[in-house]
This record gives C-alpha cells, sequence and structure tokens, in this order.
C-alpha cells in the first residue's frame, strides 16, 4: 500500500477571499497529500478587506487543545507539521507544544511566520504576537517569510531589506539560525520585471534564487499558495531548489490567469482553473503503472 503523505494543517479558516486553508487543502490535495486540518480561527474575510468593525474574528485556541488531545487519544502521525496565520499570542505559545507532542524523527516542521506584508504587520497582529511568531519559528525545520516578515523576524527595519543576491544570503544565513534550519524568502526583487524567491537549504549549505516573470499586480493569499506548493513538493520528494521553483511558476501562472480574467485583487488569484499543473505529474505517473 502507498500512502499519502500526512499533514497537519494548522491555519485560519476565512469565509472570503482566497487565503490560509480556502487554498492550502485544495492544492495540497492535488498534490497528493492527506491533510488534517486545525483551525486557528475562523474570519468572515481576510484581514485586508474593509468594514473590518463588522468582522468575525474567532479565536480558536481553547478548540484547539481539544482537537489536540483527540489526535493524540488516535494516535494521529504526520510527515509535516504546516503553521501559517495565528490568532492570538496565547494561542503562538500553545503551538510550540502541539509541534513537540506530534514531532517524530522524520517529521517536516514548516513554520510560515505569517505576520504583515509591504512593510506593516496584518490588521490583527500585535508587536507581541510577532515576538512569540520569532520564537515559534525556532523550532521549525522550514521557514517561508516573504521580506516583512524577514525584516520582523530579524529585528530589522523594512527599508533595509535586501535587494542583492549577497544582502539576500547574509539574510538567509542570519534566518537559518546558523545552518540549523532552511529558510526560503519569498517576493524577493533583485532585478526589474523578475520576482522570485531566495533559498538556503541546511541539508548541503546550498543557495538558490528561483525567479519567474513578475506579474504588474499583487494579490493577498499567494504567499499561502507558495508555502502550500512548496510543502507539497517536498513531499513528493523534491528537493528544496526545485520544489521553490514549481511554486514560484505557479503562483506567477496563476497571477497572470487572474490578471487576464480581471477579477477583484482582494478575492485573490483564481488558481482553481489551473489546478491540473499540480495534478499532471501523478496522473502521468498512474497513467504510466496502470495495467
Ligand atoms: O495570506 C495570509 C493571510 C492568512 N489569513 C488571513 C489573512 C492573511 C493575509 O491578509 O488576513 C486571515
Amino acid at each position: 500500500m502507498n500512502k499519502a503523505p500526512h499533514a497537519a494543517v494548522i491555519h485560519d479558516l476565512s469565509g472570503f477571499g482566497r487565503c490560509s486553508m480556502t487554498i492550502i487543502l485544495p492544492v495540497l490535495a492535488a498534490m497528493g497529500v492527506q491533510c488534517a486540518p486545525m483551525l486557528t480561527a475562523y474570519l468572515s474575510a481576510h484581514t485586508a478587506f474593509p468594514h473590518r468593525d463588522q468582522a468575525l474574528f474567532l479565536d480558536l485556541t481553547d478548540q484547539m487543545e481539544q482537537v489536540c488531545r483527540h489526535w493524540q487519544a488516535l494516535d494521529v502521525r504526520f510527515d509535516a507539521i504546516y503553521s501559517g496565520f495565528l490568532g492570538s499570542a496565547r494561542q503562538i505559545c500553545r503551538l510550540r507544544e502541539v509541534i513537540s507532542q506530534f514531532r517524530r524523527e522524520d517529521t517536516l516542521v514548516l513554520v510560515d511566520p505569517v505576520m504583515g506584508d509591504h512593510g506593516r504587520p496584518y490588521a490583527t497582529y500585535t508587536p507581541e504576537m510577532c515576538a512569540r511568531m520569532a520564537e515559534l519559528a525556532g523550532e521549525a525545520d522550514l521557514i517561508t517569510p516573504n521580506l516583512t516578515e524577514a525584516a520582523l523576524l530579524l529585528g530589522e527595519p523594512y527599508h533595509a531589506v535586501p535587494h542583492t543576491i549577497q544582502g539576500l544570503k547574509d539574510w538567509l544565513l542570519r534566518l537559518s539560525m546558523d545552518g540549523c534550519r532552511s529558510v526560503v524568502i519569498t517576493g524577493v526583487r533583485v532585478e526589474e520585471g523578475v520576482i522570485g524567491a531566495a533559498c538556503f537549504d541546511r541539508k548541503d549549505g546550498s543557495f538558490a534564487f528561483p525567479r519567474a516573470h513578475e506579474e504588474p499586480q499583487q494579490f493577498p493569499g499567494t504567499g499561502d499558495l507558495f508555502a502550500a506548493v512548496l510543502l507539497g513538493g517536498l513531499l513528493q520528494g523534491k528537493a528544496l531548489d526545485h520544489a521553490a521553483q514549481k511554486a514560484v511558476d505557479f503562483v506567477q501562472q496563476c497571477a497572470a490567469h487572474t490578471i487576464a480574467l480581471g477579477t477583484p485583487t482582494l478575492e485573490g488569484v483564481q488558481f482553481e482553473a489551473l489546478m491540473g499543473l499540480l495534478t499532471h505529474k501523478m496522473t502521468e505517473e498512474m497513467e504510466f503503472s496502470a495495467p
């Protein structure tokens, strides 16, 4: 029996606007991963939408504890634990315990230190949450900050973000905590019209800079899309640089497709119609091995 890799996915569920669970679950399923979602919060819509005074934000920290107890009783095992958007400082502390409870020798712990973008923290993130997030990231095998989050983790001002390969290598090494964890910084620009990621792989100490043509519009939720495709690739056995290139390409393809269709930016990228690009290889393999 060939078992699908199992991933615990610890993120929020946002009712409107593609981000977090509404992207990650379908993407990982398409890439052959069986997901166990643990909700950090339920929001009526992601935090970039207006009318925040009417928004529902349901913090699910206490419910997470019960989920955790039940999973332990069921002796659930995970090949990956992947966390993202978190609801409260207390929840971030709790998550460190969740990781230590379910981490086994070969479990990949991916912490996407979701805190902000474009130089600003998201509406629901306090300075204390950012400090706790840095501690949580210390538990990870792999972190995937954007440039805003990388600056917050390093305690650097946003205007200091690097735009050269050498500057990015310096930040990657600092973020790797002396080579102890792998790092992929997203949304990196070192050349006009080109966007991509900066990677440090702790396995062999190598750097990689996968990139693609930069589309003229940016969308919320693309960090979640990137990290999900990256994790799917890693769980399929791809090396970090190949998985990151696949993620860079897929985000660019989804952005180009969405711009062509002209749908509202805040609703995120239309990845649904392009899911075949993620399932293609598996389908080929299945066809190949069919009797
Ligand atoms: O994409 C990151 C993210 C996840 N979850 C929620 C968000 C955001 C970014 O705005 O608001 C609820």
